[in-house]
């Protein structure tokens, strides 16, 4: 979709299809007064943004449906553009007649996202606003939804703007002592204030990270010997009976999936094979599945028998695992406890249920790293790594001031910490950055 198609008349149903109580078709575009006033019976909107009761006609004058429609006059609309918007009563049938009306007569189909890409164009709002809109629309939970709006209003545009502002003049700051070969008259505040502005932009990467994690949620695997409980903690976390349980090693095969949300983060949660070596085939391959969810997750679950001495396997495995995102869970704590390793482990039973809780508090815990998921942001992927390249160049900056390397390569440095930071709210954004940002949003926003 190039930047040129802004500007010609789009036309969308913005409800979702299926029966309901009102559908909604948004007309965006120079021409949408005059296309969509062909099919209403009124022909004064004079108040812009007030509805007026209407009726929508087709071509030959029949009466369609008896609507609600509103003129918002540009500048001051959603896209920058003239708006109009049609509400006919629910139903596939009245909402996409009126729809194939306006695409007959002058408007083209809005393809997705492209009211919110041209409300980018026309500067109404900015790339990490844009991504705050298409977060709300996909959050999954309350705590998600909060990270969404903030981003939505503006909180994070603020924050890098703010930041922004004081990369320039830090950049500004050092460019005065290129004019000074001998680095003579070097300023001694640049380093203080450097480390400062470190400091703020490693907090707002916190900030987004907790909101990536709000929006996407976190893959947790649980993993262990056949026997050990694997599908009964599944169950246990989802207070349901999701996965079946025997006495018999190796009743898994498939992974088995479901999620929960702790305290608004969603959690997915995925029940393994027992790992062990198999002449069973099947059974292999859900061990080697096994092994790949492990290595894709964001926190492994392993899980022991607490109630019998742990194998050599059971130890090496542990010794390979990356502590930060894992969980070592001593399964079976209403019997007696035979089994013993020095690391930090958590004593739950699958069967009573005790330590549940607490293990989920843990998940939670390590997920956030330590961060206030309420506190999150919405980002992109993209624009979390444009945040973390730039946090990076600053970093580099500091050593390259520190390491006397010169004032035209700290100044370099500086200045690509502050090109990947203007990416984040879109100046600067090519097409195809556009393109990839506005393809996940449906049609009609
Ligand atoms: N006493 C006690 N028994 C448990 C507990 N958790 C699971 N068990 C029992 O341990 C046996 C194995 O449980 P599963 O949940 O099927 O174990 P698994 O790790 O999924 O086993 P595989 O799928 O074969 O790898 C069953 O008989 C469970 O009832 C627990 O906390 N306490
Ligand atoms: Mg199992």
């Amino acid at each position: 979709m190039a930047k040129s198609s802004a500007g010609v008349t789009i036309a969308a149903i913005s409800t979702a299809l299926g029966e309901g109580g009102i559908a909604i078709i948004r007309v965006s575009g120079s021409l949408a007064f005059d296309v969509t006033g062909k099919f209403l019976t009124r022909k004064n909107f004079d108040v812009s943004g007030k509805l007026y009761l209407t009726n929508l006609i087709d071509e030959h004058g029949s009466v369609i449906d008896r609507v609600l429609a509103v003129h918002f006059n540009a500048p001051k609309t959603y896209t920058g553009e003239n708006i109009c918007e049609i509400h006919t009563h629910g139903g596939i049938l009245a909402a996409r007649t009126c729809l194939e009306l306006l695409l007959a007569n002058g408007a083209r189909l809005a393809e997705p996202g492209e009211f919110t890409r041209r409300a980018f164009l026309n500067g109404r709002i900015d790339l990490s606003q844009a991504e705050g809109v298409l977060s709300l629309i996909k959050s999954r939970s309350l705590e998600a939804l909060h990270a969404a709006a903030r981003t939505l209003t503006g909180e994070l545009s603020g924050e890098i703007r703010r930041i922004h502002s004081k990369i320039l003049e830090l950049q500004s700051n050092i460019e005065v002592n290129l004019d000074f070969p001998e680095g003579e008259v070097f300023d001694g505040s640049i380093l203080p204030e450097l480390e400062k502005v470190i400091t703020q932009l490693d907090d707002l990467l916190s900030r987004c990270q907790s909101g990536m994690a709000l929006q996407n949620g976190v893959h947790v695997v649980i993993a262990g010997s056949p026997n050990v409980g694997k599908s009964s903690l599944l169950n246990a976390l989802l207070h349901r009976n999701r996965a079946i349980v025997t006495d018999i090693p190796g009743t898994t095969r498939d992974i088995i999936q479901d999620s929960i949300v702790i305290n608004g983060l969603p959690v997915t949660l995925s029940d393994t094979a027992g790992l062990r070596e198999s002449e069973d085939v099947i059974e292999a391959q859900g061990v080697k599945l096994a092994h790949e969810a492990v290595k894709n997750s964001d926190i492994c679950l392993y899980v022991v028998d607490s109630s019998r001495e742990l194998t050599s396997d059971e130890r090496n495995f542990i010794d390979s695992l990356d502590l930060a995102k894992s969980i070592i869970v001593f399964n079976k704590a209403d019997l007696e406890t035979k089994a013993d390793i020095t690391c930090e482990k958590i004593h739950v039973s699958a069967k009573n249920l005790s330590g549940i809780e607490e293990l989920k508090s843990l998940i939670y815990e390590r997920a956030s790293r330590n961060a206030i998921l309420s506190d999150g942001l919405n980002v992109s992927s993209g624009q979390l790594e444009d945040i973390r390249e730039s946090l990076n160049s600053l970093k580099d900056a500091k050593y390259s001031l520190m390491n006397h390397e010169g004032e035209d390569i700290t100044a370099g440095l500086i200045n690509s910490a502050r090109v990947n930071l203007l990416r984040v709210i879109g100046l600067d954004a090519g097409d195809e950055l556009l393109d990839s940002m506005f393809s996940r949003f449906c049609v009609g926003k």
